[in-house]
């Protein structure tokens, strides 16, 4: 009797402690409207394409994904996000995605999408490289399936394998470091946006190409933690309806999935003096005028700058 006990105790504080890691997380929705606001095309080349659609089979998030598609080895596609512009590489404690290889992909066997980091390793203020997450080449060509979803964690407790662009730290693509690694070698680095050449503004999210002619991968699902506080980004068609004149109902709305009404981590995230307002309504992916109300805001970034992005392979 006393082992049932024990049991039940055991079960139930691992019921709380999921609970809790829920609580924490932030869902936002990210529609195609979204391209020009926080998510950006950035590098993007001809034959490279991002295409919003349902499924395929079941998504990790909703209902919908992004398709992405290089139909020849000149085609590249981003799909990049600035709100983690000006975060510390050693700020960040989770980072993940999911993928789905779609059967009608050739090439690479174990080829799909990447994410790929924007970074500034001195911290001088000017990026200067990119870190790209692999699926295989943390977890070997096996663990890439075809026709199916599946989720990635690229943080791992920081040992997940990156590669930078540059070969820096010695962490070029034949030779990959651990996240942890590439932290501890450069302490100042911080996700930043370029300012270059003139590429489209991002720095974090997913890229596909050049080199990867005909790979075609849905991805959801781009999970982020800064400083334990997890926002998790949802492709989808359609955003969640605004409810411009009912405040707490739209946030409840976009917050639904993880019932709670401001998680924000009221980082850079939400100051970049775009000046969308809560009366222009919550598409999903934009939380400014709503970090007001709650008096989260701060940190603000209003430069943005452009960037370039070669992919290094
Ligand atoms: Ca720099
Ligand atoms: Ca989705």
């Amino acid at each position: 009797m006393k082992r049932f006990t024990a049991a039940v105790a055991a079960v139930a504080g691992v019921l709380l402690i999921a609970t809790t890691a829920t609580a924490a997380a932030e869902t936002v929705v990210v529609t195609g409207s979204d391209l020009g606001g926080d998510w950006h095309a950035a590098d993007t080349r001809p034959g490279g394409t991002a295409t919003w659609e349902t499924g395929p089979a079941a998504p990790p998030l909703g209902t919908d994904s992004v398709e992405l598609s290089t139909a020849d080895a000149a085609a590249k596609v981003q799909l990049l996000t600035d709100v983690y512009a000006d975060t510390p590489l050693a700020a960040i404690d989770g980072i993940g995605y999911s993928t789905y290889r779609d059967p009608l992909a050739t090439g690479f066997v174990a080829g799909v999408a990447s994410l790929n980091a924007r970074v500034d390793l001195d911290g001088d203020g000017t990026a200067d490289v990119y870190m790209v997450y692999e699926p295989y080449q943390d977890q070997g060509n096996a663990a890439v399936l075809t026709g199916a979803w599946q989720t990635w964690d690229a943080y791992r407790g920081g040992d997940a394998l990156w590669w930078i662009n540059t070969g820096a730290g010695g962490c070029g693509q034949a030779t990959p470091c651990t996240w942890s690694e590439i932290v501890g070698l450069f302490p100042d680095a911080a996700i930043r946006e370029g300012t270059n050449v003139p590429i489209a503004p991002g720095s974090l999210g997913f890229n596909q190409g050049s080199g990867n002619a005909g790979f075609l991968t849905n991805v959801d699902g781009l999970l982020v933690s800064v400083d334990g506080e997890e926002t998790v980004y949802d492709f989808e068609l359609t955003a969640p309806d605004p409810e411009p004149d009912d405040p707490k109902g739209e946030c409840k709305k976009r917050h639904g999935k993880h019932g709670h009404g401001h998680g924000k981590r009221g980082r850079g995230h939400h100051g970049h003096g775009k000046g969308r307002g809560h009366s222009q309504g919550h598409r999903g992916a934009k939380g400014h005028g709503h970090s007001k109300s709650h008096g989260h805001q701060k940190g603000a970034h209003g430069s943005k700058g452009h960037g370039h992005s070669k992919r290094g392979r």
